[in-house]
């Protein structure tokens, strides 16, 4: 049965398991503490304020304002449960005494590549129990701290470039590559170097909006490939739209390239190079520098060649998609997105959960700065918002752009965005492009039943309601906002908009496109 737990003052020398979980915090350098703090969590609640009266250092703490209240019928049995899918480890801190141990293997697990987010538990009474100070223990990072990703064996290297200084149509896909801004630059160095063909899939990279001799954002044409250099990506292709060449030579360079956090992955690979993209590519580099032949490079420069007035065409056609301004009620996204890429800077970050249009900002966008689009990377859907408010937290010197569709936004929780946006003074400037509804949702249905019901009714269960104004509720937080129905009106709101932010206030753009 769960008790009330009342704590006693702790003495000098005696501190509770709180006071131990936050300063482990600080030694590893966390710096934000982000909250939904409930009744359980009064240790941390009453710990922090010793903190600040005794002038020590804790994590600055975010308060997200949501609630998760679990006593009695709030309790469920394995809460955990709602996250081990998606996490690399798991635990509950079973006692003070090893706090600031679980804290450094927590932390040594979710900083090792692949890196991602790990879970710990803190149950209320471990974080009320007083301890010792020479009871907890410290565990600084040179000696436990995490792995990091390296080279390869020079070797596999020697072998992957002596086929790739043969190769007639060399192809190199990524995804998400361009975490690492390194890696954006290696792989615009191995496209340079070889006259490979880069195909962006995910677009984190910065090669998909500058390079002159991008390949295009879907791997099509597969067909003709004979080497295909997989780099750091989840998704290469959709097998059931592109086929892939059974007589394709396949290499794939990846911080992890089993994806044992997928139930399935099964692309093709002939060598499997795990590794930090950027050395491994640096390292190809420079075999290729000293396999090249005067007919490679007379064949790399032929390729680039065409490559170039690929992407000159590329850029002619996205420019003509965006001409067309739209007409009331259906403002075209292209040009939405075109005029966001005009009025925005290079180093701007731009947060991009546009779903089924997620490929116009990365089209429209130009980004010749690493680092500057950061795209959906999982299925689940709201984490936009937040993440532009992070961004700005770490960066707050930086313009942020988050680019959502109607169906995410609801699911960013966006009161939350704009009081917290409000509350840790995080302008950040929303372009929600409303298409009325889930334009996925309907595509996937019309996919699977090209000729179905749902198509000759038009009932497709992905209307949202009409009319809502989504600018009231960035208002609610004394954020700054508008609705537009009318192309002309665009340049203009985007304007006000990054105004408002550059006085410090967040602007949400409520874009009413090109209907679903
Ligand atoms: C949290 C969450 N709920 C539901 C889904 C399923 N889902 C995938 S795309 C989509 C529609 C998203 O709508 P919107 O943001 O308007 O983009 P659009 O499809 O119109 O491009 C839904 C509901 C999801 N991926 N994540
Ligand atoms: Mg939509």
């Amino acid at each position: 049965m769960p008790q009330a737990v009342t704590a006693s003052i702790p003495n000098r020398a005696s501190r509770s398991t709180a006071h131990y979980f936050l300063q482990g915090l600080s030694e590893i350098g966390i710096e934000y503490l982000f909250c939904n703090f409930g009744t359980d969590h009064a240790p941390l609640i009453e710990e922090l304020a010793r903190f600040e009266a005794d002038g020590l250092r804790a994590p600055k703490v975010i308060l997200c304002p949501h609630d998760t209240y679990v006593h009695f019928i709030q309790q469920p049995f394995d809460q955990a449960g709602l996250v081990r899918p998606y996490v690399k480890w798991e635990y509950a801190l079973p006692s003070g005494v090893t706090a600031k141990e679980v804290l450094r293997r927590a932390h040594t697990i979710m900083q090792s590549e692949p890196t991602g987010p790990v879970y710990l538990l803190l149950p209320r009474e471990v974080l009320t129990q007083h301890w010792d100070e020479d009871a907890v223990q410290s565990f600084p990072r040179d000696c436990f701290g995490p792995t990091q990703a390296s080279g390869a064996d020079p070797e596999v290297i020697e072998q992957l470039a002596a086929r790739l200084v043969v190769a007639k149509n060399p192809i190199l896909i990524t995804g998400y590559a361009g975490r690492d801004p390194a890696a954006s630059d290696a792989i615009e160095r191995l496209s340079a170097l070889a006259g490979i063909r880069v195909v962006d899939f995910l677009t984190f990279t910065k090669i998909g909006r500058s390079f002159p001799h991008f390949g295009g954002f879907q791997p099509d044409h597969l067909a003709d490939v004979d080497l295909g250099l997989l780099v750091d990506v989840d998704v290469p292709w959709i097998p059931i739209v592109d086929k892939a060449n059974p007589a394709t030579f396949w290499a794939q360079i990846d911080i992890d390239v089993l994806k044992s956090a997928s139930p399935m992955w099964t692309f093709p690979a002939h060598l499997r190079i795990q590794g930090k993209s950027s050395r491994v590519l640096g390292q190809l580099c420079d075999a290729i520098a000293k396999a090249a032949t005067p007919d490679f490079r007379v064949a790399a420069a032929k390729r680039i060649d065409a490559l170039t007035a690929d992407q000159k065409e590329r850029i002619r056609h996205a420019a003509a998609l965006a001409d067309k301004k739209g007409q009331p009620g259906e403002i075209n996204p292209h040009y939405l997105c075109a005029e966001i890429g005009k009025a925005i800077g290079p180093d701007d970050i731009v947060v991009n959960e546009a779903v089924t249009r997620q490929s116009i900002p990365n089209l429209q966008i130009p980004r010749p700065n690493a680092g500057t689009m950061i795209s959906n990377a999982g299925g689940g859907l709201g984490a936009s918002g937040g993440t532009a408010l992070g961004v700005k937290l770490a960066l707050p010197d930086r313009r942020v752009v988050q680019i959502v569709g109607d169906g995410s936004f609801y699911f960013n929780n966006p009161t939350a965005v704009y009081a917290v946006s409000r509350q840790y003074a995080l302008p950040v400037f929303t372009a929600v492009m409303d298409n009325s509804g889930w334009a996925a949702v309907k595509g996937a249905t019309l996919r699977v039943y090209p000729e179905g019901q749902a198509k000759s009714q038009g009932l497709f269960q992905a209307g949202l309601a009409n009319g809502v104004d989504f600018s009231k509720i960035a208002e609610a937080a004394g954020c700054y906002g508008e609705r537009i129905v009318d192309p002309g009106d665009v340049p203009a709101a985007i304007a006000r908009c990054l105004g408002e932010v550059r006085a410090g206030r967040s602007a949400l753009l409520h874009a009413c496109v090109t209907k679903l």
